[in-house]
């Protein structure tokens, strides 16, 4: 049922000299932990078209839910052809004005952050002040191999301007029906993003919670930091996969650098792996522990990220500045960020028009506002400028 990974576990293991055996055990036992846990499954409605109770009971004692085959062949399809041109066109190396062709590089002329690079198998953001300094601890960083680049691609901001199949994806009628049902009708968008982790040379993401600005609100609740669906391209393994602590959602700010020290290890107990197979989406609450380990393995693993928020998260509060520059996010900018998801919508009902398209209330009467076509996706251009970060 998911790919067999024994290689990869070897060879990850491999990596950690008198530490091989814990590692092994660690990323088998923990393997066998996320499988046994109920929390994955079809998207399901009930009667109503309201989303599975048993599904939001999982999703808030866990803080994750893996919707199996959320996104269907044909539109896996779309997204890897899309990642292919994409790739084609990244920088011929990091800072490169041209791709491997001599064309301007996807992104070269962006204003806003585009491609994200590190060196093969490090922990870049581990122990640093980056993104207000919610990675504690650094992760342990493997060798890479003697031929390795010095850096490799990681991660891709703003992914929807440069790929209509992802932005298809945001639209996705199902997903936006949770959205609605855990943020309310008024949901509004957070930031959308591609984590690249190729086989033997990703970078590792530590440990860290997402949320950044409520955790001292008298109303802090476990979705105030609202969540992110991660849409897996080519599936997600206990080596590649972003690993979670189950429940710590619920909690306050965690203290990562006590919990290694506890542990005596920087494979927290507790956590599991996120184990998907292509297509399959993963919601994760922003408050989760989670992080993710150097991709040692033989498999490459491409999330599709994209997050939502309850709007009374958002309005009329000064942003974290991790995604976009701290502005205070009033009503207007909330919508002018928000008409991606109208622009989606029509992106989607154009590509797959035998589907009933999600109906976002806060655009009922303008739906005609929102056309997409090429010249709509070409003024996508640096949209993550306005990120609604929390
Ligand atoms: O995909 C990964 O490796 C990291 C994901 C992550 O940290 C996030 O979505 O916040």
């Amino acid at each position: 049922m998911f790919q067999d990974i024994s290689k990869s576990i070897e060879a990850c293991a491999a990596h950690y000299g008198d530490e091989a055996d814990a590692v092994k055990t660690y990323l088998t036992q923990g393997q066998a932990k996320a499988l046994s846990l109920p929390n994955r499954g079809p998207l399901k409605f009930d009667d109503n078209g309201e989303i599975d109770p048993a599904i939001l009971e999982a999703y808030s004692e866990y803080g994750f839910y893996i919707f199996e085959n959320a996104l269907s062949e044909e539109e896996i399809a779309d997204i890897r052809a899309d990642l292919q041109k994409m790739r084609d066109n990244f920088p011929v190396h990091m800072g490169a004005d041209t791709d491997a062709h001599g064309r301007p590089a996807l992104g070269a002329d962006n204003k806003a952050m585009t491609l994200q690079w590190a060196r093969p198998l490090s922990d870049p953001l581990g122990g640093t002040e980056h993104s207000n300094g919610r990675h504690q601890v650094k992760l342990f960083e493997p060798k890479a191999a003697n031929d390795a680049p010095p850096a490799v691609p990681v991660y891709l901001s703003g992914s929807l301007q440069f790929s209509p199949a992802c932005l298809r994806a945001y639209a996705h009628p199902g997903l936006l029906k949770l959205a609605e049902t855990i943020n309310g009708p008024d949901f509004v968008p957070f930031t959308e993003g591609l984590f690249i982790k190729d086989a033997g040379l990703g970078a590792a993401v530590s440990w860290h919670q997402d949320g950044d600005t409520h955790w001292d609100n008298p109303d802090f609740d476990e979705n105030i930091h609202g969540f992110n669906f991660m849409g897996q391209v080519y599936g997600s393994t206990a080596v590649n996969g972003v690993w979670v602590v189950p429940g710590s959602h619920k909690q306050t700010r965690a203290n990562i650098v006590k919990m290694v020290e506890e542990a005596g290890t920087e494979r927290l107990p507790d956590a599991v792996p996120i184990i998907c197979n292509p297509g399959d989406v993963v919601i994760n609450n922003r408050q989760l522990v989670h992080g993710s380990f150097a991709n040692t393995g033989f498999e490459t693993r491409v999330t599709a990220n994209f997050g939502f928020h309850k709007r009374s998260s958002v309005l009329n509060v000064k942003g974290a500045g991790i995604h976009a520059e701290a502005v205070t996010m009033d009503a207007d900018y909330i919508d002018k960020r928000s008409r991606l998801i109208g622009l989606a919508i029509d992106a989607r009902r154009q590509r797959f028009p035998d589907e009933t398209p999600y109906h976002y209330e806060p655009f009922a009467k303008r739906e005609g506002e929102f056309i997409w076509n090429e010249a709509a996706q070409a003024e996508l251009k640096d949209y993550n400028l306005m990120d609604l970060s929390i």
